[in-house]
């Protein structure tokens, strides 16, 4: 089935072989839902029961390059160290069958990530995302938004978000073969929005999301509940994000990770991301907002935060996780550099 999506997406593209180059680069951005998505309709092609929202965070991310190799194997590199017997390395040559131009073609995939290490960010939706770009440059396929993001959708759901900067939307889609779920960008930049990436853990998380959404969908009786949340909270994101009015759009997010945090709770067994740490940096978070800094969170599948600001409480806010790991990222600044 995705090899036919694949197929679909790239036509008579594929089979020009006199286009390639001999290397395609890209960078992608990591992306933090503020709406979440969470539950499929399809496994496979990673179709989602929900529409889901992100920010892109900047020059956080992912720089993919690619090249042929005569060899029987990919060679992957993360950060110049070779990915051997890795999950993550076996799902990315999975990935890249689809993409072959014949049985003996490898690949060198050279990946530079400079999110920081274990931050509980999605990586892999930056290193799927920046894959099908790379991709596209290396076949010089010239595909648009909605292809690179509906391709990078079938290494990873939240990849199709990382195709592009800025706020994206995922639309869910109806059509059986995804075809129409895909990303689209919401074009209003908030100059003024901070995220904060507050590390209180920074352990492997014990149970893949993969893994938790399947429980969740199969197990709560919650999960209708939460599609009905999701609609009533994305009309209003969208709001905050065309009014840009950071108070609501704090509010919806906060209240939409809670919610998915709760949903999480009530499957069976019970799934619980969060830690000590992480409820008493909700109660710090609610204490400082008491006392006047609009400071919101979201919070993914594991237990470290994301913090939303805006630039003007920038110092308040670090001098007010001084004694935590807290890094402050400007969506705006989209410039990739390395830095480790
Ligand atoms: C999101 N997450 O919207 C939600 C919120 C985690 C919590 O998308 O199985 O790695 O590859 O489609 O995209 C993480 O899930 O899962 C995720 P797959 P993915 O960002």
């Amino acid at each position: 089935m995705k090899q036919q999506i694949v197929d679909t997406i790239l036509g008579a593209k594929k089979s020009i072989k006199s286009n390639r180059k001999d290397k395609g680069m890209a960078f992608a951005p990591a992306n933090v839902a503020l709406c979440k998505y969470w539950g499929k309709r399809d496994k496979t092609l990673n179709l989602p029961f929900t529409n889901s929202l992100s920010i892109s965070l900047g020059s956080y991310g992912a720089h993919t390059t690619l090249s042929f190799i005569e060899a029987e194997k990919d060679s992957i590199f993360l950060n110049g160290q070779i990915m051997q017997a890795k999950p993550f390395a076996d799902r990315l040559t999975a990935f890249l069958n689809y993409f072959r131009l014949n049985s003996k073609t490898s690949f060198q995939v050279d990946i530079r990530s400079n999110l920081p290490i274990a931050a509980g960010l999605a990586s892999s939706a930056a290193g799927f995302a920046s894959i099908v770009l790379a991709l596209n440059d290396l076949y010089h396929w010239a595909l648009n938004l909605k292809e690179c993001s509906i391709l990078a959708r079938l290494g990873s759901g939240s990849a199709c978000r990382s195709v592009q900067h800025g706020f994206m939307e995922w639309e869910k889609g109806l059509a059986q073969n995804g075809m129409d779920s895909y990303a689209k960008s919401i074009d209003n930049p908030f100059v003024d929005l901070q995220i904060g990436l507050l590390i209180l853990n920074a352990q492997e998380k014990p149970l893949s999301s993969r893994e938790a959404m399947e429980k969740t969908v199969g197990t709560s009786h919650f999960y209708a509940g939460w599609q009905n949340q999701v609609s009533e909270d994305l009309p209003l994101l969208k709001k905050a994000i065309a009014s840009k009015n950071f108070t609501l759009l704090g509010e919806i997010s906060e209240a939409n990770a809670l919610c998915l945090h709760a949903l999480l709770l009530s499957s069976r067994p019970a799934i619980l991301y969060s830690e000590k740490s992480t409820v008493a940096a909700w109660q710090k978070i609610w204490a400082l907002r008491k006392e006047g800094l609009e400071l919101y969170f979201t919070q993914d599948a594991g237990p470290n935060l994301k913090l939303l600001f805006q630039k003007k409480d920038k110092d308040k806010v670090q001098m007010a996780f001084q004694t935590e790991k807290l890094w402050v990222v400007d969506p705006m600044e989209t410039k990739f550099h390395e830095y480790n």
